[in-house]
């Protein structure tokens, strides 16, 4: 009996910890979105080809950006000004963050100095 509360504790804890350590609310909307790969949301950037597209993207403050990683390596997504940074974005994954500050944004994959795009934020 105390063995299966231990690992239902277990359990929730690691459930906190996930929901925790990832940023993206919308992971598993996101995710589960591959299939809804033919119509992406339109704020969504796709790294691909060791490259961001599109390489500059105007938002609204407030919006929500997703990066979707369709490469076979990890990238990041960081701010120059750090203000952002994704941390290692696995293969196939996607990163999301909301755009909080008006202004423009340079940001980079720090795995890959050569992949950079802007963020411009009104
Ligand atoms: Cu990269």
């Amino acid at each position: 009996m105390l063995e299966r509360r231990q690992a239902l504790v277990a359990l929730l804890a690691a459930g906190a910890a996930a929901c925790l350590a990832s940023p993206r609310a919308t992971g598993g909307a996101a995710a589960s979105g591959a299939a809804a790969a033919s119509a992406p949301p339109a704020r969504t950037v796709v790294i691909e080809g060791m490259a961001y597209t599109p390489a500059a993207l105007t938002v609204r403050r407030g919006e929500r950006i997703t990066w979707v990683n369709r490469d076979i390596v990890p990238h990041t997504v960081t701010a120059r000004d750090g203000s952002f940074d994704s941390g290692s974005i696995a293969a196939g994954a996607s990163w999301s963050n909301v755009a909080k500050r008006t202004g423009r944004l340079d940001y980079a994959c720090t795995f890959h100095p050569t992949m950079t795009a802007t963020l411009v934020v009104r």
